[in-house]
């Protein structure tokens, strides 16, 4: 058996960088509070206000409303916790980062209300993973396996086929005591009871491309720690050969791109929809990552990541001529990300960065003449133009040309993905304009977006700056994170040594790590105390009552024999 070891690396010290100007400095220290900030809000009203209802199996709400003061539960997961364990590390706030490190370890699975998988697991165990990937501390590992395992268990046990089920009740397959053995018993019994009434029902049965499909980075990066666990690399291999499989789009003209809706019952695609926005961005994303991960000198490329390699470069292929919308302002011609030719999505502006990494990464430069780096440069500008034309200079969510900005969702909801391929950029192009961006960038999340207590709420209307009550958990796991990056040093959280996944928690890529002898893992998974007392009682009580039985038997066959005498 094989294991690799992470070497960790040290949380950023401001102060005493001496390789960077002073205006990055000013910038770096800017960010580094508005993380505090935004951490803060949610760790007081958040977790701290709701760590009673742990004892009871519930875990503290998700996000953080900060115009009610109150939180926001929908993944049942206290998603912001996981989401940002490694910003407040990588930030350099340690005292921050091991309070939250403890109250993560603390918790236990989500129990009674069903999680929505590809959710749970970008943010929950992408979280831990990233925190592992930047700090070594093998509790987060064992943590992420323990959440892998439940997954595996779960969703895509409870599969037909090879793509997991969208929600699932989770259980916890590993106990640490025998008073927990009760409880852990207890909620199996709950999640089939959940599964048979589902099934009943006939939920569930649909998935997105992204929903079924962006599990290969954190499942790679959890097999290559330890040779033994390839289970959940062959999870994720088995979805990709599936999709390829089922694909019923393969040869279409003009539409070769998987479908974005999948009947994970039956096994087949429920729409002929494809893109590479909003239902399957992170499936493309991970077809280049997964490969990037994974890349070794010292090892061959397997099979699955070759295939998946050109799989992302016939998309690529196929975005160029429905996946552009050039339009010409003041004699120059700027290009968005669209799908279907016309449909701008804020969610799109990954497209550039993911770009610009398989420019870095891959030998393909160029498809069909065109220069992958360059139009990764030209999507950025689209991207930024959209935010440019504001009132808040914050880009809308969505809208369809030539109707313009009023014609879709005109909210901005924190969201990340221009400023993270404004980093990717940044990084590989090593150009300075990049860094006035994301400095104008974070000025507008400042001015528009602060609230008075010093959290951060999306906005309705990116022309009136109406505010909406809401800080969804992105915006410190990747927002605020990609834009600390951009201001620090180029070696810190190198490109060549990390792969960031969807939700921008970097995992080691394994050409750095080293090869160790294995370390048993410990199982330490605590179920809530509520149920492991409830279950122990019944327990205890049933005992009792049989042993009440017994000795009324034993007494009643004890007189009737006297009766007999
Ligand atoms: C993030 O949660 C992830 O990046 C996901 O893949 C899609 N986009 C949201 C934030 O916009």
């Amino acid at each position: 058996m094989k294991c690799r070891k992470i070497q960790s690396i040290a949380p950023l010290d401001i102060s005493s960088l001496t390789d960077i100007s002073s205006q990055d400095k000013e910038r770096l220290l800017a960010i580094q509070s508005a993380i505090e900030h935004a951490w803060n809000a949610y760790s007081t009203t958040v977790l701290e206000r709701e760590r009673w209802k742990i004892f009871f199996g519930i875990l503290p709400s998700d996000d953080l409303a900060p115009l009610s003061n109150t939180g926001i539960r929908w993944l049942h997961s206290a998603a912001t916790l996981f989401d940002s364990l490694d910003t407040l590390y990588i930030a350099g706030l340690v005292k921050e980062y091991e309070e939250a490190v403890e109250f993560a370890l603390s918790l236990p699975l989500p129990l009674f209300m069903p999680v929505k998988t590809f959710e749970y697991s970008i943010r929950v165990l992408g979280g831990l993973l990233g925190a592992y990937s930047v700090s070594g501390d093998v509790r987060t590992l064992e943590r992420s396996q323990q959440i892998a395992d439940s997954l595996l268990d779960g969703p895509f046990r409870s599969s037909p086929t090879a793509l997991p089920r969208m929600y699932d009740v989770l259980a916890p397959s590993t106990y640490v005591s025998v008073w927990d053995w009760g409880g852990c018993q207890l909620q199996k019994g709950y999640a089939k009871l959940y599964r048979i009434i589902r099934d009943y029902m006939g939920e569930h049965i649909y998935n997105s491309l992204a929903g079924v499909g962006t599990f290969s980075l954190e499942f790679s990066f959890l097999s290559s720690i330890k040779s033994s666990d390839q289970k959940y690399k062959h999870a994720s291999d088995q979805i990709y050969h599936h999709v390829i499989m089922k694909d019923s789009n393969k040869g279409r003209k003009n539409q070769s791109i998987p479908p974005m809706l999948w009947n994970v019952m039956t096994g087949e695609s429920a729409t002929t929809h494809s893109g590479l926005g909003s239902g399957s961005d992170s499936y493309h994303e991970y077809l280049l990552k997964n490969y990037v991960l994974l890349l070794n000198d010292d090892e061959p490329m397997g099979d699955v990541e070759h295939s998946m390699l050109q799989s992302y470069h016939s998309v690529i292929k196929e975005s160029l001529s429905n996946g552009i919308y050039q339009k010409e302002k003041n004699d120059q011609s700027i290009k968005y990300p669209v799908e279907n030719n016309i449909h701008y999505q804020h969610l799109l502006c990954f497209v550039p960065g993911m770009l610009a990494l398989g420019y870095k990464f891959t030998e393909t430069k160029l498809i069909e003449d065109k220069d992958l780096l360059s139009l990764a440069i030209d999507l950025t500008e689209g991207c930024w133009e959209t935010y440019k034309s504001t009132t808040t200079s914050l880009g809308p969510d969505s809208f369809f040309f030539p109707n313009g900005y009023h014609s879709g969702d005109s909210g901005y909801f924190l969201r990340p993905e221009l400023v993270e391929s404004i980093f990717v950029l940044n990084r590989i192009t090593n150009d300075t304009k990049y860094k006035d961006l994301a400095w104008k960038i974070f000025q507008s999340i400042e001015s528009h977006c602060k609230d008075k207590n010093g959290a951060y709420v999306s906005l309705l209307d990116v022309f009136s700056g109406q505010k909406k009550d809401e800080m969804p958990s992105f915006f410190l796991a990747e927002t605020l994170k990609y834009l600390f990056l951009t201001f620090a040093p180029p070696d810190y959280i190198s490109l060549n040594d990390f792969v960031f996944t969807t939700e921008a928690h970097p995992l080691r890529r394994i050409s750095t790590m080293k090869n160790v002898d294995c370390v048993a893992v410990t199982t330490t998974l605590p179920v809530a105390p509520i149920l492991s007392w409830s279950a122990n009682l019944l327990l205890g009580w049933s005992i009792y009552k049989m042993f009440q039985w017994f000795l009324k038997r034993k007494r009643g066959n004890s007189s009737d024999n006297k009766k007999i005498l």
